[in-house]
């Protein structure tokens, strides 16, 4: 079936007829984005019958299934990646060509699909690629945001965000679904009733509802006709208002539910590793966990009558605290609608659900008010006080007369419902996402709960997809290690390793590097059109991308730049090989400090770029709008990976891994995923500096760190900090900077992210890279070295770990004759 409409001709015919039968166009009529939706229905022909054809397979065979609960799935564009994993990229390309047409502008006409911040929806997206494709029944679970992450303007330097408004042009690839809608409710109060056999019931009134309509996305597993779903939840008034309603007295209920509709999946919150505790966001939280649930169970009753089954054929991973709830809303299903004991109810939820711990900030841990809570879903909240009350009884019984275990474990202390310790206590499975992070979460932030349910915890580091990180963003690479190694590290990225033996080939090197700079010179062409900003393509690109916050240090990265740029200065012949700084981040639109950044990079790139007198040995570029469709392009032309966050902050970084699968070498501290980067890569092939994570977190329990000692024992440092609020950086305002000079030196906790201690050991890595570049044949073999060791950094393995450990999905076999 595949073959046929992906021969060329049958193809090109399908085309042509989807713009007439569409848009009543031809080739020389329609537009870009007319024919790139003309392309989307013919691809879309395909998918159908093998979407088809494989939920055919699941209702037929039963195969348990994840249901993968994320508030964000940073898809990225999907038609690339659907061609890519149907292996049909090349015929359309060249079908396009034949049309005159560029399949890459075809490409550029589709949004990005920005539904999540960063690396933590990433990771959801690239799970969904690697559960296809290794042949697992797998749903992800989230919300159809009206508007997606916002696009980023840079104006005078600083971030101007834009609504993001992905839907404008209808999306070629969702599947409205309103015939398998479910209610959710909120508000109103419980009441007890006792029904005719006596037993106890509670029932919600008063409640404010809307309906939740599924819109399903396909996700293609790779060349194995397998589709599974992300069901992205859209919100609908149960009613639609009129004035008719005024008559029957529920006028205001009708507006009420209309708004309710209308605003809870309007925007996602542009907060990456930090919550903001509104309320609307909690009713989001609840809107698409209750929505999925619904769903979950309604299928496994189809086919199953005794729902104490229902760990055997489904699992709920909970990514973060964010859905978390689900453990409530379950038990309340269970409970209320299914009418089982709470016994029962409970053996299957705590069989039924896992969580993912993905960060240690102590921002990021949700807590709700218990105000909001009990306001917004009471019954769920009366479900959350009985789940606590025996929790703490547990508590009591294990350390008898220890209240200070209870103060620090209770799900509901101190007015606050702890979501994380509802996830711990209900959840079958805790995991971290790197080594050193499982290890952190077991030493220090979740200790006692690690003391007491030991076996829950277990580790399951990130990883990437190599489909659409290798395969997709850098073909020309992606064809060289086909080439050398064949094309099984698409579906196994562990052959890679044989790539080992090419790295001391003079050769090897040499066609290594020239991809490399056909790539650099693409990102600079990019730059070009997007900066206006000429780079020199036989420079080092020296790039940090990714989201903007303080523990990743950004600030650390320009701060040297201004060191840089003044040892240049004051020496005009010192060996400094060329170098362009790369930029890109977003930052949270309330996030003051991390604008500000933004703005100093940009600053800081204007006067070093417009200083004739260095030659243009360094130069700074800040991308606008980092997203996953430039994040490819990005990671392919990339010699340096900065991966400087202070240690222990970063729980495991994605980003890293992506960079390293293209051949860049990382510049970091030994943080998150670094850590196993560097146990692959061998010291010799990764730079390595900075405090340990141990260190940090020492000074952080003494409180013994002071920043100004460096100040003023660094005449150098002492330096790039005075240049930040004498006019060097900000002529027109000497205090635009003030607030970041306060932040590293006088601030209460200042320096909090120990940029000033670890800034001499990152100059000195600098000055490491600075040298080894130029040894082209050694930089060539350690670049190569790291693609011939990025294979466990593969999202396949870790799926494959979750499905061994936690999930134990049965695999599936798609009959590729179709449905
Ligand atoms: C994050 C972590 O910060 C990041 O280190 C990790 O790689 C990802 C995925 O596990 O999760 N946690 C988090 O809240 N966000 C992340 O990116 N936003």
């Amino acid at each position: 079936m595949r073959d046929n409409v992906f021969n060329k001709k049958v193809f090109i015919k399908s085309v042509k007829e989807n713009l007439m039968t569409q848009y009543r166009k031809d080739l020389s009529t329609a537009s870009n984005q007319e024919i790139f939706q003309a392309v989307c229905i013919s691809v879309k022909d395909v998918i159908m019958d093998e979407w088809l054809a494989t939920q055919q397979t699941f209702a037929r065979e039963q195969p348990k299934t994840v249901y993968y609960l994320s508030m964000e799935f940073l898809m990225g564009r999907a038609l690339g990646n659907i061609l890519l994993n149907l292996s049909a990229y090349d015929e359309v390309a060249e079908a396009l060509q034949e049309l005159g047409l560029d399949i890459n502008a075809i490409e550029d006409e589709e949004p990005d699909p920005a539904l999540g911040n960063g690396g933590l929806g990433r990771l959801a997206a690239c799970f969904l690629d690697s559960l296809a494709t290794l042949g697992y029944a797998a749903c992800g679970c989230g919300i159809r945001y009206r508007y997606g992450m916002f696009k980023q303007q840079i104006i005078d330097g600083f971030q101007i965000e834009v609504p993001d408004n992905w839907l404008e042009h209808g999306y070629p690839f969702e599947l409205r679904r309103p015939e398998y809608r479910y209610e959710v409710k909120f508000g109103g109060h419980v009441e007890q009733e006792v029904d005719e056999n006596g037993k106890l019931s509670f029932v919600q009134k008063d409640y404010r509802s809307v309906w939740a309509i599924p819109h399903d996305m396909p996700i293609v597993g790779y060349k194995n006709n397998l589709i599974d779903t992300l069901i992205i939840w859209d919100a609908e008034a149960k009613e639609v208002f009129s004035l008719d309603s005024f008559d029957k007295g529920d006028y205001q209920k009708a507006v009420e539910e209309e708004m309710l509709a209308r605003n809870l999946v309007d925007v996602l919150y542009p907060n990456d590793n930090h919550v903001a505790g509104k309320e609307l966001r909690l009713k989001q939280q609840y809107f698409f966990v209750s929505a999925s649930i619904q769903r979950a169970i309604e299928r496994f009753k189809q086919k199953n009558d005794n729902l104490m089954d229902m760990p055997k054929k489904i699992v709920f991973q909970m990514n973060d605290t964010h859905p978390t709830v689900a453990v409530a809303e379950l038990m309340r299903i269970l409970l209320d609608d299914e009418h089982l004991e709470w016994d029962e109810a409970w053996e299957i939820t705590t069989h039924c659900v896992a969580y993912t711990n993905h960060t240690i900030m102590a921002e990021a841990l949700e807590k709700w008010p218990i105000e909001i809570f009990e306001r917004l879903l009471p019954r769920v909240y009366q479900i959350i006080d009985e789940i606590n009350r025996r929790f703490v009884l547990e508590v009591q019984a294990r350390y008898p007369g220890n209240d200070e275990k209870i103060r620090k474990m209770a799900i509901l202390y101190d007015g606050q419902v702890r979501m994380a310790h509802l996830a711990i206590v209900a959840g079958y499975s805790i995991n971290g996402v790197a080594k050193l992070h499982t290890e952190i979460l077991k030493k220090q932030e979740l200790r006692d709960f690690y003391e007491m349910f030991p076996d829950k915890f277990n580790n399951k580091t990130n990883g990437i997809t190599q489909r659409r990180f290798l395969g997709h963003g850098n073909r020309l690479l992606a064809k060289w290690v086909t080439d050398k190694v064949g094309d099984k590290w698409y579906t196994d990225l562990s052959v890679l390793k044989e790539l080992t033996d090419y790295a001391d080939n003079p050769k090897a090197q040499e066609e290594f590097m020239e991809i490399k700079h056909k790539n650099k010179v693409r990102l600079a062409k990019y730059i070009k059109e997007h900066n206006g900003i000429d780079v020199d393509t036989n420079s080092i690109f020296d790039v940090q991308v990714k989201r903007l916050h303080e523990y990743k240090r950004q600030l650390l990265n320009i701060l040297h730049v201004m060191y840089l740029y003044n040892v240049i200065k004051e020496n005009p012949d010192v060996d400094i090989y060329p170098r362009t700084f790369i930029f890109g981040a977003k930052a949270a639109a309330g996030y003051e400090t991390a604008k500000k950044t933004i703005k100093l990079i940009n600053n800081v790139a204007e006067v070093i770029n417009n200083d004739s007198s260095i030659n243009g040995k360094i130069k700074v570029v800040f991308i606008e709008d980092y997203k996953v469709s430039n994040a490819e392009m990005i990671f392919a032309a990339a010699d340096v990976s900065e991966q400087i966050s202070t240690a222990s902050k970063e729980a495991s970084g994605t980003g890293n891994m992506k960079f390293m699968l293209n051949g860049a070498i990382t510049l970091g501290t030994l943080d998150g995923a670094n850590v196993e980067m560097y146990d692959e890569v061998g010291a010799d092939n990764i730079f390595i500096f900075g405090m340990s994570a141990d260190e940090v977190i020492e000074h952080e329990k003494r409180h013994d760190y002071n920043p100004i000692d460096y100040y003023n024992n660094d005449p150098q440092i002492k330096k790039v900090l005075n240049q930040l609020i004498d006019g060097t950086y900000s002529a027109n305002d000497r205090e635009l900077f003030r607030t970041l000079y306060n932040a590293l030196l006088h601030d209460k906790e200042a320096d909090k992210y120990f940029i000033l201690a670890d800034f001499r050991s990152y100059a000195k890595a600098q000055q490491k890279v600075n040298r080894y570049y130029q040894d082209k044949n050694s930089w060539a073999k350690s670049a190569i070295l790291n693609v011939a060791n990025a294979g466990k950094f593969s999202s396949d393995r870790t799926i494959q770990e979750y499905v061994d450990d936690i999930w134990h999905l049965d695999k599936v076999k798609i009959d590729n004759t179709g449905a």
